[in-house]
């Protein structure tokens, strides 16, 4: 159910605490959020702007949207797949869209087999017991797969399952790969890949609230842009621009300016997004670049 009363202030839910709690914390802190810490640490008020804070279990925030509670969530791809699957299979809405990737929080959710087992084909997964999680998107792609097995739900410790007898293997999450290891276990499939997303209902809140989601989506938009971006300034020739522009990692249009006292001489100066590593720079240098420097960035508005 969406509740259709109108607010004017703007509520984004994030995890309380667990792998995503800081680093959505960090992201709206850089989108310019300050909040009240408030005794409970459930509602926090936004002193900054009208946008307050809900800290939650990941799990409840794709529930909160889909309730109108609220407005946008921080939440892994995993947790809002899942959801949307389960609640298209029992004929409700999904409960909100991803409107940005946020490139953290990576991790793949996958098939991990018994180290002994040589995985070839989905086909050979026929009538084993899998513990998961996410019961509804291994079997979404067991559907797909045509396969028949077992899905064994399990809400947490997924991955002693097979030594405790009560799976055959398991469908998880996996960063490192390292609790697969020390589960003598290994990755077969990958079924999702996941990061950290921005979610939101796919209609935009027709009061106020759709001007604040706009103008915090285009933030952290600028947020995710400037933390791989680099200003790059250096002394060239004129003739050695387009040889060094075409070095420059994913630059925009570079300025050119003269240089005070040497006519044949330009001052380059190009935001690039990605990384400037020392190859690029000494391949400038080799190109005829001189006075090279490279620059963090800390805001873009573009
Ligand atoms: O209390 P709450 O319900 O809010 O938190 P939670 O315990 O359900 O979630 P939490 O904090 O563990 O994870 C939150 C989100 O982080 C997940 O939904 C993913 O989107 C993301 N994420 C990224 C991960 C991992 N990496 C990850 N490695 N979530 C869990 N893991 C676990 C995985 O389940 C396995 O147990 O880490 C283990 C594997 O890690 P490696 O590095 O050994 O492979
Ligand atoms: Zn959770």
């Amino acid at each position: 159910m969406t509740t259709t009363k109108t607010r004017d202030r703007l509520r984004i839910a994030i995890q309380k605490s667990g792998r995503m709690a800081d680093v959505s914390q960090d992201l709206l802190a850089r989108c310019g959020l300050k909040f009240r810490q408030s005794r409970d640490k459930l509602f926090c008020f936004g002193e900054s702007m009208p946008i307050d804070l809900l800290l939650v279990r990941d799990d409840d925030i794709p529930g909160l949207i889909a309730q109108g509670v609220a407005d946008l969530g921080i939440v892994g791809r995993n947790v809002l797949a899942e959801q949307t699957l389960a609640a298209r299979a029992n004929g409700e809405a999904a409960p909100g869209v991803e409107l940005r990737p946020l490139n953290t929080s990576r991790c793949r959710l996958s098939i991990a087999v018994p180290q002994e087992m040589e995985y070839e084909n989905p086909q050979q997964l026929q009538g084993l017991r899998i513990a998961t999680s996410y019961p509804a998107l291994l079997g979404d792609w067991l559907a797909r797969n045509g396969v028949e097995a077992k899905v064994v739900f399990l809400a947490g410790s997924v991955e002693i399952a097979p030594r405790l007898g009560t799976a055959d293997l398991i469908c998880d999450l996996v960063s490192s790969g390292a609790t697969l290891a020390a589960n003598q276990l290994k990755e077969a499939v990958v079924l999702l890949d996941s990061e950290a997303v921005i979610a939101g209902p796919e209609e935009v809140p027709l009061d106020e609230r759709g001007e604040l989601r706009e103008l915090l989506l285009r933030r952290i938009d600028g947020v995710i842009q400037v933390r791989e971006s680099k200003l790059v300034m250096l002394h060239a020739a004129r003739g050695a621009i387009e040889t060094i522009r075409a070095i420059l990692p994913n630059a925009q249009t570079p300025t050119l300016l003269p240089i005070e006292g040497s006519p044949d001489q330009v001052a380059l100066q190009a935001v690039c997004y990605g990384a400037v590593t020392w190859t690029h720079l000494e391949d400038m240098k080799r190109a005829g670049a001189s006075q090279l420097l490279v620059l963090p960035v800390e805001k873009i508005l573009a």
